[in-house]
């Protein structure tokens, strides 16, 4: 038996990301908080989602929303309390879910008390908890930028040296090459272990080991800074190991490594069929297909063949060596709708469900970003000050005042890329704001909550919801969906996606049609006879049909 055939609950499983300032707010302050989310779990086991990755709401002073936290172990006011996290992981469990957190340990606040002790001396017990580095000519110790614009060097003259932050100024790098830092981070996950959570979604984790001596990056011609040499750092296994031999291994977890810039090469490490490290990663290779000179900031649209021979790639490399993780949207891309299909109100149903088919019907564990099995669409921003997105008003300042950006173009930037326009408000029906709060809410409600919610779909047999649902059965019913070996057919069509799985005597065919215009498809001979299993135009095929005349959008599962 190879590793993709090999039988774990989380390759089985479908995982729902929980947003959760957006999700539902329960105490009328336009926040969304654990009692929110405790009163729509129903909702979610009725979509059929296995696992819920919950995105921190540990306590931080919110400067990237949550991902900068003062106190790993007690919970954001502003999301509720203790009690109330143990009510809601009791809930999520007698509803047969488990739970997964978001482990954000590259970095802490600059409140968290390590760093609030580090900046105090150079003799601190906590010193080197945290990089600290003298300037280098009056300036930063190397030519690191942020992500979130700007230097990766804070400099901070309590004791006239700089600290490191790959993120916002309030973020500081934790040091991994200090053991004590290990031994916290371990300490603590375990803590969230025995409490009894059932795994991990470890944020930039790709990251945590940095190059020795802290050299100067590439720099590209028109940048402004160059790029931190951490990415799958020399360490990086070693550290991930330690934490799989200390504690990962003590529990029946799933972990899901956020690895930006990871290789095909170097995922077989971290999410290797030994199990030494992780389960599977989040690789975002097909996430930057339609990045620009400045990165995200662009109106480049993705290419077909692109995305088609990446996720190929990744289908094909990882087969019986590790496992794939499935997803199009997070809380860190736009709506997946709006970016990779159409999402003008004549297509977007027919569209959402195509991308949900191309997706699920892959090898690996899909993730459903919240109200994508809606098929919500990027919310529209008119100014910076409806922006609460870090990384966007910084690059909307940093790109504008260098004069590489207008103003209009960056908010055009915003509007397709920017994180704000997947982070609105769940819209789960038509009543004032969505159903969300009948508070203020913290941001934007998309204004066509009106025609896309949950409470219309659920009662709709043709909605996008009930798609998801049926997609959802279906990995339950078909074993091939989750163990078959993953064949591209069709490499060079202009707008089709078709791919086979295969597990022994099942064969299954997936077609899916990225274009607005009605394609002629030729069913190969052995799918003829065939059985669908699922489609978002037709439910089967006459026995003479050869070819198809796929409407636009369509998808379609066959069965041998
Ligand atoms: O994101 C890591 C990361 O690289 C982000 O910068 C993301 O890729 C980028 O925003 C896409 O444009 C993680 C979290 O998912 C993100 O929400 C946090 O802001 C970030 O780490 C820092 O914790
Ligand atoms: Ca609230």
């Amino acid at each position: 038996m190879n590793y993709s055939q090999s039988k774990i609950w989380w390759k089985e499983a479908v995982v729902y990301q929980i947003y959760p300032r957006s999700f539902m707010d329960s105490n009328h302050d336009g926040i969304g908080d654990l009692r929110g989310i405790i009163s729509r779990l129903d909702y979610l086991k009725k979509l059929g989602v296995d696992v819920i990755w919950l995105s921190p709401v540990y306590q931080s002073p919110n400067d990237d929303n949550g991902y900068d936290i003062s106190d790993y172990r007690a919970i954001m006011k502003e999301f509720g309390t203790m009690e109330d996290f143990d009510e809601m992981l009791e809930q999520i469990h007698a509803r047969g879910m488990r739970l997964v957190m978001d482990l954000v340990v590259n970095h802490t606040s600059d409140e968290h008390a390590w760093f609030v002790e580090s900046r105090k001396s150079e003799d601190n017990p906590y010193r080197d908890y945290y990089f600290w580095r003298e300037g280098r000519e009056g300036k930063a110790p190397n030519n690191w930028g942020s992500c979130f614009s700007g230097s990766a060097w804070k400099y901070d003259e309590t004791t006239d040296m700089y600290y490191l932050h790959l993120f916002s100024e309030k973020q500081p790098d934790l040091n991994w090459d200090n053991p004590k830092v290990r031994e916290e981070v371990f300490d603590m996950m375990d803590w969230w272990c025995r409490k009894g959570i059932d795994g991990f979604r470890m944020d930039v984790i790709s990251f945590i080991s940095k190059e020795k001596g802290l050299p100067d990056g590439y720099q590209y011609p028109d940048s402004l800074y160059g790029i931190p040499r951490s990415v799958n750092g020399p360490h990086v296994h070693e550290y991930l190991q330690e934490m799989n031999s200390k504690v990962l291994s003590r529990y029946d977890l799933m972990t899901v490594g956020e690895c930006s810039g990871v290789t095909i090469d170097e995922a077989k490490k971290y999410a290797s069929a030994d199990g030494k490290e992780l389960s599977m990663v989040f690789q975002f290779e097909h996430v930057g297909l339609d990045d620009g000179p400045y990165g995200k900031w662009t109106d480049r649209r993705m290419e077909l063949d692109a995305f088609r021979k990446v996720m190929s790639k990744w289908q094909t490399e990882l087969q019986d060596v590790a496992w794939n993780s499935l997803f199009l949207g997070n809380h860190d891309q736009p709506r997946s709708l709006s970016r990779f299909g159409n999402d003008a109100p004549k297509y977007r149903q027919a569209c959402a469900k195509m991308l949900a088919t191309c997706i699920h019907m892959m090898q690996g564990t899909p993730y459903i970003y919240q109200g994508e099995e809606l098929g919500m669409t990027n919310c529209p921003f008119d100014s910076l000050e409806e922006l609460r997105d870090i990384e966007s008003i910084n690059a909307f300042h940093e790109l504008t005042a260098a004069g590489k950006v207008s103003e209009q173009d960056m908010m055009r930037y915003i509007n397709m890329r920017g994180r704000d326009t997947a982070r609105t408000p769940m819209q789960w029906d038509s009543t004032a704001n969505a159903g969300f709060t009948d508070g203020t809410p913290w941001i934007k409600v998309n204004p066509n909550y009106t025609e896309i919610n949950a409470k219309s779909q659920m009662e709709d047999p043709d909605s996008v919801f009930c798609y998801y649902q049926q997609l959802i059965r279906l990995r339950k019913q078909e074993p091939v969906i989750v163990y078959g070996t993953y064949e591209l057919l069709e490499p060079d069509h202009e707008s089709l996606y078709v791919y086979t799985r295969t597990l022994e005597e099942d064969k299954i065919l997936v077609v899916c049609s990225f274009s607005e215009r009605e394609v002629v498809y030729m069913l190969p001979e052995e799918f003829r006879r065939g059985k669908v299993l699922l489609g978002n135009v037709r439910t089967g095929i006459s026995a003479e049909e050869m070819s198809l005349c796929l409407k636009p959008y369509e998808a379609l599962v066959i069965k041998k």
